[in-house]
């Protein structure tokens, strides 16, 4: 193995905890902070980082202060791995250790500027792009029984104090897979403090920022081979270190409510709308993605890499990229779908990754809507077939049914439903599933029903090399 090493250079004593990342996890270490991290290193700065996470992960929080908040982010392709020292974190927050007002207190704070956030797509509680009032954790957060559990009820908190103590605005950026995450972000944090306090909600309309980002780079979840490879390329174990591909992209609408960190500086591409580069990359690399998971672990694969050695099943993906997704985008100047999909398919077989395919099915309940209902409700309006994207969408139905349960937010009803006598009508029908326009839609249930019946009958191998061979 070739190991290039890049040791961080910034002057870590210069920085000031003037950038929180609530949702510190795997992706965070990968891709924010290493953008942070060459910007820093470029242009200078004191913008510093607090790791926070809300509702678990206290131990890995512990872990990177034991470690002086110094970790490795490992980028790794073939036998060559790059390892970049991360310098950026000076300090981490987590309300079962800190106590349920540092979060807060934080966020009141005179040297925040920006908020990170990558906290899945179910931690913004939201439903049909709006905040839902209903959900268990928004309803107890509004009730004000006990501290702010949520992300939003924390955020809205936090804003509260910071307008009470008389501080200006700041930014909420996005990082999470969801289309144009900037505004959903502020529908939900607007939609939460309108409930609690119509001045408040005002103020945050008026001085905080919601940019929308699309962010891009394969980061699985560490894995005992990708801490052991880690662990070889530095000569010593990391605990706080992450693996992931060497691709990284970041693309960020151009609106913060005072100065930027340097991100662009660092490789992140600064834009007025993002919306084209959002749904290039959620229905071409996201929609891949959950097909290759549902249909690639029906298949018994355990990884991307491994999925994608299935020639009918690359074939199938390749042609839901090219012939089913592509035609739904409004593509940024300059780009090449096919050259752009090539490169995803690319990436998608680097096997120092080990991505597993259950860890892309997490959420599917979240993920759909974007990656495959929101572009195939398009194909429908136009009166294009969608063939590929029927098969996956059976597959997932097929896979509540034979595979072993998958955390999903709705996982108990989609189990449920997927036992019934009308799997993909009662999957289809569980609450807050498909978009409304979608659901009025006669052919979206048949064109799926079709697809179920076929795998049930022919098995999935003998529909996928059906599809290969309709090319
Ligand atoms: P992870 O499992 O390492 O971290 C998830 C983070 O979300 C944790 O800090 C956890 O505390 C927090 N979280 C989970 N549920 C939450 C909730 N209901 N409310 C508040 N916080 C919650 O996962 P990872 O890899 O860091 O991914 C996180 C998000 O980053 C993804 O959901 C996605 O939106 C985005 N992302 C991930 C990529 C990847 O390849 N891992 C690539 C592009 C985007
Ligand atoms: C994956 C994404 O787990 C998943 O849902 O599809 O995390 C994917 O790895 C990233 O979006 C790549 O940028």
């Amino acid at each position: 193995m070739s190991v290039i090493r890049h040791p961080s250079t910034l002057d870590r004593a210069s920085l000031k905890p003037r950038i929180l990342h609530i949702g510190f996890g795997a992706f965070a270490r990968a891709h924010p902070m290493v953008y942070l991290q060459e910007g820093i290193e470029t242009a200078g700065g004191t913008w510093g980082v607090v790791a926070a996470r809300l509702n678990s992960g206290v131990e890995d929080l512990d872990r990177l202060a034991e470690a002086d908040h110094l970790y490795h982010v490992a980028e790794a392709d073939g036998d060559q791995t790059q390892l970049r020292e991360i310098g950026v974190l000076c300090g981490t927050c987590h309300p079962a250790r800190d106590g349920a007002d540092a979060l807060p207190a934080l966020i009141a704070s005179g040297d925040l500027s920006v908020i990170l956030l990558t906290i899945t797509e179910k931690g913004y509680c939201t439903s049909g792009g709006a905040l839902d009032l209903t959900h268990p954790g928004i309803r107890a957060d509004l009730e004000g029984a006990e501290a702010p559990r949520t992300a939003i009820g924390v955020l809205v908190a936090g804003l509260a104090r910071r307008r009470a103590a008389g501080q200006g605005g700041l930014t909420i950026l996005s990082c999470d897979n969801q289309p144009a995450n900037g505004r959903l972000t502020r529908r939900a944090v607007v939609g939460f403090a309108r409930a609690q306090d119509p001045e408040l909600a005002a103020w945050i309309e008026g001085t905080v920022r919601f940019p929308s980002s699309m962010v891009d780079r394969i980061v699985p979840a560490m894995t005992d081979s990708s801490r052991a490879e880690v662990a070889e390329a530095l000569g010593r174990d990391d605990a706080n270190a992450i693996l992931c591909e060497p691709f990284r992209q970041w693309v960020v609408e151009d609106d913060f409510a005072g100065e930027a960190p340097p991100f662009a500086a660092g490789g992140a591409l600064l834009v007025p709308d993002v919306e084209p580069f959002e749904d290039m990359k959620l229905r071409l690399l996201n929609g891949a993605h959950t097909t290759l998971a549902w249909a690639g672990q029906l298949l018994g694969y355990e990884t991307v890499a491994e999925a994608m050695t299935d020639v009918p099943l690359c074939a199938a993906v390749r042609r839901l990229m090219l012939a089913e997704q592509a035609p739904t985008l409004d593509l940024p100047a300059g780009v090449d779908v096919a050259d752009y999909a090539e490169d995803l398919l690319a990436r998608f077989t680097n096997t120092r990754l080990h991505h597993r395919l259950d860890q892309i099915a997490t959420d599917t309940s979240n993920k759909m809507p974007q990656r495959l209902f929101a572009p195939v409700e398009q194909s429908i309006t136009a009166g294009r077939p969608w063939p590929v994207a029927a098969v996956a969408i059976a597959c997932w139905v097929t896979g509540l049914q034979r595979l072993a349960p998958i955390a999903d937010p709705r996982q108990e009803a989609l189990r449920a439903a997927a036992a019934s006598d009308r799997p993909v009508a009662g999957v289809l029908a569980v609450p807050g599933v498909i978009p409304p326009t979608l659901a009025h839609s006669s052919e979206f249930e048949s064109e799926v029903t079709a697809a179920y019946d076929r795998i049930e009958a022919q098995g999935l191998s003998s529909v996928l090399s059906a599809l290969m061979e309709a090319t």
